[in-house]
């Protein structure tokens, strides 16, 4: 069975592009991407004293199970040469999966959708301009509906 999956990446160590374009290249062939956003340059939220970062989302189809394709995303995050740091401080790259179809799943490993992703303008402009009419499948409001009512006002420049 095909699932249509959403991905938010970030990265503010090393060289952001080539950390974006690798991470979308070893999502192939597991996880094909159908589509992606531009990429942002956002001001760091959680932690301020660290780069810019730049994160895109991803619209995918992957059959592979939630608990795999996160896995799997580690693997890749890992082979990107991430390196285990504090909470919200800087990464060569981060993939969190935002939506799985319309699962919802809360577990200690894996939540989703990701719990905080309709607080984040980092995350909310990039799917938003893939996938405005997506619908929450908790929440039960669209992308774009979300997006205008995100608190968080950190800065989100298109490249
Ligand atoms: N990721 C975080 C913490 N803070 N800030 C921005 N701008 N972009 C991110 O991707 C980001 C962050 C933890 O995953
Ligand atoms: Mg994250
Ligand atoms: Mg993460």
């Amino acid at each position: 069975m095909i699932h249509k999956v959403y991905i938010g990446l970030g990265t503010n160590l090393g060289d952001r592009q080539a950390n974006l374009r690798h991470a979308a290249e070893a999502l192939e062939p597991k996880v094909s991407v159908c589509r992606a956003s531009s990429i942002y340059e956002t001001a760091p939220w959680g932690y301020a004293d660290q780069p810019n970062f730049y994160n895109q989302a991803l619209e995918c189809e992957t059959s592979l199970t939630p608990l795999r394709l996160l896995n799997f995303l580690k693997k890749i995050e890992i082979n990107l040469g991430r390196v285990k740091n504090f909470r919200n401080g800087p990464r060569m790259i981060d993939l969190d999966i935002l939506f799985f179809d319309d699962l919802v799943m809360r577990t200690e490993r894996l939540e989703i959708p990701h719990p905080h992703l309709h607080l984040r303008a980092f995350v909310m402009v990039p799917l938003a301009e893939i996938a405005p009419e997506l619908v929450h499948p908790v929440l039960g409001k669209t992308v774009a509906e979300l997006l205008a009512d995100v608190p968080d006002k950190g800065s989100v420049t298109a490249l």
